[in-house]
């Protein structure tokens, strides 16, 4: 199997890019990232002498670099994990949401719809998405479906639930096998210390405020990224063109029990816990049905999240070389940097 996957140097896709690799079947790889402030390099470091591995940093919405890159490599399938992930950065800079999220995914769409035209064979699509796209729940019960209608109700998953369009519809309209998945709260190592659960284990190990937004009783479910990517491989696998499917943890908690376990995990104190103003359209709930991946693609979460959340904290603590550079960087000076060089404002 030759793949492309996007967004390799991220959070989740550097973990799918480990298990893939892992895979006798997979006989080519290759990663498309552009290193926005989230993309490390060093997340696909020990994948570098892997001969089957290759790593191109380029942007997704190339039209021309994706085209060429698509006609040499001539993937069976490829993979869009590649974003702009965190809805704080989306209050203030949606376009750049907008620029990736929709337009990126449209022109990889293109791209595999030239190569199966071109080859006359199929050519598979897994369009990464998320539980956002549904809006958010009442505390009293119910989850997401897969036949939830879409309620985005912030730039960022307005965007994702875009892509999410764009991509069925050239299902539907130009044959590509291509699936959707929609997954809730990921966590585990190498996410970006902005998301809660690192940023409140790196603000906590620098005994810095943890910002705690609103009351802290908003709940999210929790996905242990590994998870996540076997949900993932499996939907490549089986997935049934066209179709939606859902990956959730099985692990609603209010955010503020997970800030105070990551204390309780670094023996700090809850003094540190510092509430303040809420984030705008803050959605209160998300809960994740995960029935039809179940039935139809014969997966389920397997990881129990205190081990998982215990793990987690233990890789911040071990991997201190890798966040504390992170941290005296802001987003601003980031998307600046990156995004003025597009002619991109906010
Ligand atoms: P991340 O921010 O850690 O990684 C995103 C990666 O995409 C980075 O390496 C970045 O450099 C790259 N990228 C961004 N714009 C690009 C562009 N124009 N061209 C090429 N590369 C580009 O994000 P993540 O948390 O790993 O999320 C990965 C995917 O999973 C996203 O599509 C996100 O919407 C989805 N998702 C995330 C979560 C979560 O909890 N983090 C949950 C459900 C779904
Ligand atoms: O400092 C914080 N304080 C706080 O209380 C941060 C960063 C977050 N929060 C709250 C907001 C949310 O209720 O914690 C919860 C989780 O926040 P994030 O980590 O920003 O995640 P969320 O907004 O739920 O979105 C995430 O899940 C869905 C990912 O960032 C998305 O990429 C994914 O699609």
């Amino acid at each position: 199997m030759r793949l492309i996957v996007t967004g390799g140097c991220g959070f989740i896709a550097s973990t799918f890019l480990r298990q893939a690799l892992s895979k006798g079947e997979v006989e080519r790889l290759v990663n498309v990232d552009v290193l926005t402030y989230s993309g490390r390099r060093e997340n696909v470091r020990e994948l570098l002498p892997d001969e089957r591995f290759r790593n191109v940093e380029l942007d997704i919405c190339d039209a021309e670099g994706i085209h060429a890159l698509v006609t040499e490599e001539r993937p069976d399938a490829i993979l869009n994990f590649a974003a702009e992930s965190h809805v704080d950065r989306s209050l203030f800079a949606a376009r750049a949401f907008v620029r990736t999220n929709i337009d990126g995914t449209l022109t990889l769409l293109e791209a595999a719809r030239g190569l199966q035209n071109e080859t006359k064979r199929p050519m598979k699509f897994v369009q990464v998405s998320t539980d956002e796209v549904y809006g958010d729940l009442e505390d009293d019960g119910g989850a997401f479906r897969e036949t939830t209608p879409l309620d985005p109700r912030n730039p960022y998953s307005a965007t994702k639930a875009g892509g999410d369009l764009m991509a069925l519809a050239f299902a539907r309209t130009h044959g590509l096998h291509l699936v959707v998945t929609r997954a809730s709260n990921n966590y585990g190592p190498f996410q970006f210390p902005e998301k809660l659960i690192p940023l409140i284990i790196t603000n906590a190990l620098e005994d810095k405020p943890l910002p705690v937004y609103g009351d802290g009783k908003n709940v999210r479910d929790w996905l242990w990224v590994e998870d996540h990517c076997k949900g993932v491989w499996a939907a490549l696998e089986r997935g049934r063109t066209g179709q939606v499917y859902n990956f959730g943890g099985a692990s609603e908690r209010e955010n503020i029990v997970i800030v105070r376990s990551i204390l309780s995990a670094l023996g700090k104190p809850e003094s540190l816990i510092q509430y303040v103003k809420d984030r705008p359209g803050h959605d209160r709930r998300y809960a994740i049905d995960f029935t039809k991946a179940k039935n139809e693609l014969g997966w389920a979460p397997a990881q129990n999240f205190e081990e998982g959340l215990q793990k987690t904290v233990d890789w911040y603590v071990e991997n201190q070389a890798w966040w504390r550079p992170l941290r005296d960087q802001t987003f601003e000076t980031y998307y600046k940097q990156h995004y003025g060089k597009l002619g991109l404002e906010a």
